[in-house]
């Protein structure tokens, strides 16, 4: 029986070794485990430890970190390593269990990302076909006829035409070939486009509507130059379809507004985006008590009009400092 017991001493090393093989640091917990044995082995044996460290590194199994922590326990009976182990422990955030997607969820949440890619298709069509069975494209092929509205149908015959971005070279000659046609019409490609950028996901025009005209005798002289190819929706101030410079040419979607000459600036501003920006802007009027949309800059509290003849005049009435179209991403 020795006379001193290191049952403690024992424990203590262990559970450095413990911790250290939770965080992930292999090496030190080797070095604590060895060093745990063999104060057992000396224990075991009847033996007393050495109280000094170049001693204590002379029994196999124990080295320079483990001798330092050994002589500290023999010292105050505590190895402060491990108090300090115990407290980064604690502060250490318990990892949140992911929920685990079964396979069947998983197929569930491919098949209504992949619907959704479908121009025309949001996530309620997309919930609803994969509540009918639907998962794949092949699906959609097979009973495209039965499932699809008129504008998901033109989606579908455009499909891949229209996961694609227009570079701005092609929106360029957009813009020069609707020069062309459009005379002498106040117009403007608004968007991305508007803003600069280098790609963009259609084309979004405005026109100013002039006395004489309709937004229908555009649609149909765009349509005689064999520039739109499809529609999805026409009203009188809104045309959705297709438009592409030649059958050799990807498909684009094109998106028309006729807007009357009272509303040019605020749609100019409200279509040219981005659409974060547009909802700081809304913010900002709204807390100088004004309403901000794509027909006007308004009092909220009487209804009244502030008419504008920039979209500069729109920014000066809010206080804010003019961002020119490419400033405009938030
Ligand atoms: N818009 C908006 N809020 C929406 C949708 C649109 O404020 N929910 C406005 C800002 C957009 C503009 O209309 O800039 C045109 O809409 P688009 O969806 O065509 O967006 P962009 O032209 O900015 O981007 P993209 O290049 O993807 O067409
Ligand atoms: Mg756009
Ligand atoms: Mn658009």
């Amino acid at each position: 029986m020795a006379d001193k017991n290191y049952d403690d001493l024992i424990q203590k090393l262990a559970d450095i070794a413990q911790i250290y093989i939770k965080i992930n640091q292999e090496f030190r917990a080797r070095a604590f485990s060895g060093a745990a044995t063999a104060v057992q082995f000396k224990q075991n044996a009847g033996q007393i430890l050495p109280n000094t460290e170049k001693e204590l590194k002379k029994i196999p199994g124990i080295g320079a970190s483990t001798a330092k922590a050994i002589i500290e326990w023999q010292q105050s009976g505590q190895i402060q390593r491990l108090l300090e182990l115990r407290e980064k422990q604690k502060e250490e955030i318990v990892p949140v269990a992911q929920p685990q997607l079964t396979a069947a969820e998983i197929e569930k949440v491919n098949s209504i990302a992949l619907f959704e890619t479908i121009h025309g298709v949001g996530e309620k069509t997309a919930e609803k076909w994969y509540a009918e069975g639907l998962r794949t494209l092949d699906d959609v092929q097979t009973y495209k006829v039965q499932i699809l509205t008129h504008a998901q149908r033109i989606g579908w015959k455009w499909y891949h035409h229209l996961l694609q971005r227009i570079p701005r070279t092609e929106m360029d000659t957009y813009h020069s070939l609707l020069g062309q046609a459009l005379g002498n019409l106040r117009w403007e490609i608004a968007g991305s486009y508007r803003r600069d950028l280098p790609d963009s996901g259609d084309v979004d025009i405005l026109i100013e509507a002039k006395t004489g005209y309709t937004l229908d005798h555009i649609v149909q002289h765009l349509i005689a130059q064999k520039l739109l190819v499809d529609k999805i929706s026409q009203g009188p101030t809104k045309y959705m379809g297709i438009i592409r410079l030649s059958p050799q040419h990807i498909a684009r979607r094109i998106d028309i507004r006729w807007i009357p000459a009272i509303s040019w600036w605020p749609a100019l501003l409200y279509f040219t985006g981005s659409g974060d920006f547009n909802k700081r802007m809304r913010a900002i009027a709204k807390s100088q008590g004004y309403i901000l949309n794509e027909y006007s800059l308004s009092i909220e509290a009487n209804d009244q009009i502030i008419a504008v003849n920039s979209e500069q005049d729109l920014f000066a009435a809010l206080d804010m400092d003019y961002l020119t179209p490419a400033q405009r991403y938030e």
